[in-house]
C-alpha cells in the first residue's frame, strides 16, 4: 500500500504525541524518556514499513534498506530531539519527510521506474539540539569524525548524568550502522526557522551557505557573602558580573550593521542561588553568529575587551572557554543545482537561502555531497511551542525531497 499525503500528516500528528506539551509543542531533550519514546515510535514505524533498524554507538538511529549489498548509502534525515518546550517541526519534520521520501523511492524501485545505484537509509541524528548535552550537532559530529566518540559519551548534563548513561536508559546500539566512508550522499529537509520564504511567498529554500557560529561557556567567579550585611565596596558578586556580560553581549550587535551579528546569552546557572546570599559563581553560555566571518572575528575581539571591563567592574574573575564553532562553508554547488532542477521540474517556486541555524547537514556537507532544503516557517517562529509549518508547505517539501532522493539514489542528478 502506497503511503498518501494524508498518512504523512496523520503519522506526523501521532509522532507529535511523544513528549507533547499542553501548549501544542513537544519537549524531547536528547535521551530523556520523551526522546526515547519518540525513538521507539520511529523504530516501530521503520519496522512496519520494511526498514531494518540499526543504532550506532552515539545513538544515531538508522532505518536501512539494503538494495545492493556492499554499495554505498544515500542517507536522508534530520533529528527527533528537541529544545525544552519546543515546536513539533524542528528536526522531526525532516526525519518523517525523509522516511516518506525513502518509502516513495523504494516504491519506484519496486515499480521499476527507478534503477538504484545506491542503498537507502533514513537517519535520526542523536542530540542535534545540544540543550541537555552540549555541544549541539553531537551525533552527526561523531559520525563525521569532528567529535571523538568517548568525549561525546562522557558529556554530562547539568545534574551530572552522562550521555552514555542517558542513552542506556532506552537506546541500545545494535546492527551494522553505515559509517562515513560508506555514505555517497546526504539529503536533509528542515523548517526555515526564519521568515525569508514566508515574506516572499516562496515554497522552497535551496540552502547554499551557512552563517558562521562561535559558542562559549563563561564562568564568572566571585565570592559568596551576605546580601544585607556585606558592604557594597567589599562585594564580589558573580551575578552582577554575569549581568554586565549579558548586557555587553547584547549590545555588541549595535556595533555592526543590522543583521550582521546575532548574539545571545540563553542559559544561566547561579550558585548558591539564594535570596540572602550574594552569588559566588555563575556559569552561562554565549552564542555569536554572523553571515560574515570577519564580523564574527571582530565581535569576538570586542567581546574579550568588554568582558575584561565587566570583570574589573564587578571584582570577579571570568573564565571563557570556546565550546563549539563552525565557519561559513558553502553547501556543495552540485547539490544546490540538483535541488534547483528538481524544484523546477515539480513546478515549485524556490530561492537560494543561507541557513542561520546549525543543522546536521552543517557537519555532513563538509565531508559528503549534501543537499539541504527548507520549507516555510509561519512568522519564522522556532524553539517555541507556536512553531508551525502549514500542511501544504510540509507536503510540498516531502514531494521535493522524494524527487531529490530519487535522483541521488539513481545516480542521475540531472
Ligand atoms: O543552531 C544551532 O546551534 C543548533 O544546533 N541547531
Ligand atoms: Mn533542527
Ligand atoms: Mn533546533
Amino acid at each position: 500500500m502506497k503511503l498518501t499525503d494524508e498518512q504523512f500528516l496523520a503519522d506526523f500528528a501521532e509522532m507529535s504525541v511523544c513528549g507533547a506539551t499542553p501548549g501544542g509543542g513537544v519537549d524531547r531533550q536528547a535521551a530523556t524518556p520523551e526522546d526515547h519514546k519518540t525513538r521507539a515510535w520511529f523504530s516501530g514505524w521503520l519496522a512496519r514499513h520494511g526498514f531494518t533498524e540499526s543504532v550506532d554507538a552515539i545513538g544515531n538511529q538508522f532505518g536501512m534498506c539494503e538494495l545492493l549489498p556492499g554499495r554505498p548509502w544515500v542517507l536522508v534525515g534530520s533529528h527527533l530531539d528537541s529544545q525544552p518546550l519546543a515546536g513539533r517541526y524542528d528536526g522531526a519534520y525532516g526525519v518523517l519527510a525523509g522516511a516518506y521520501a525513502a518509502t516513495r523511492v523504494l516504491d519506484q524501485i519496486t515499480d521499476q521506474t527507478l534503477n538504484p545505484q545506491f542503498n537507502v537509509a533514513v537517519v535520526n541524528w542523536f542530540n542535534e539540539e545540544g540543550s541537555r548535552f552540549a555541544p549541539s550537532l553531537m551525533g552527526s559530529s561523531v559520525f563525521t569524525g569532528k567529535l571523538p566518540l568517548e568525549k561525546a559519551l562522557a558529556t554530562r548534563d547539568h545534574v551530572g548524568v552522562t550521555v552514555a548513561e542517558a542513552l542506556g536508559g532506552g537506546t541500545v546500539a545494535h546492527g551494522p550502522a553505515p559509517t562515513l566512508s560508506e555514505v555517497a550522499h546526504y539529503a536533509e529537509i528542515h523548517i526555515e526557522q526564519g521568515r525569508v520564504l514566508e515574506d516572499s511567498g516562496i515554497n522552497i529554500g535551496l540552502v547554499d551557505r551557512t552563517w558562521a557560529a562561535s559558542k562559549y561557556r563563561v564562568r564568572v567567579v566571585g565570592s559568596q557573602s551576605h546580601t544585607g550585611s556585606t558592604r557594597m565596596e567589599d562585594r564580589q558578586d558573580a551575578l552582577y558580573g554575569a549581568s554586565l556580560i549579558i548586557t555587553a553581549v547584547r549590545e555588541l550587535t549595535e556595533e555592526f550593521e543590522p543583521g550582521r551579528l546575532h548574539s545571545s546569552v540563553s542559559e544561566l546557572y547561579v550558585l548558591p542561588n539564594s535570596p540572602v546570599t550574594v552569588a559566588r559563581e555563575v556559569t552561562m553560555n554565549v552564542d555569536l553568529r554572523s553571515p560574515d566571518e570577519a564580523v564574527l572575528a571582530r565581535a569576538v575581539e570586542m567581546l574579550a575587551v568588554r568582558v575584561a571591563e565587566c570583570e574589573a567592574r564587578s571584582r570577579t574573575r571570568v573564565l571563557v572557554e570556546p565550546t563549539h564553532s563552525w565557519g561559513l562553508l558553502a553547501y556543495p554547488p552540485a547539490g544546490v543545482a540538483l535541488a534547483r532542477s528538481a524544484a523546477r521540474e515539480l513546478g515549485l517556486s524556490y530561492t537560494e537561502v543561507m541557513t542561520v541555524a546549525g543543522h546536521d547537514s552543517t557537519n555532513l556537507k563538509d565531508v559528503v555531497p549534501t543537499v539541504m532544503l527548507f520549507v516555510p516557517s509561519v512568522a519564522g517562529i522556532s524553539h517555541n511551542e507556536m512553531e508551525l509549518t502549514r500542511d501544504g508547505d510540509a507536503l510540498r517539501g516531502v514531494r521535493l525531497l522524494t524527487e531529490v532522493l530519487g535522483r541521488l539514489v539513481s545516480g542521475n542528478p540531472a
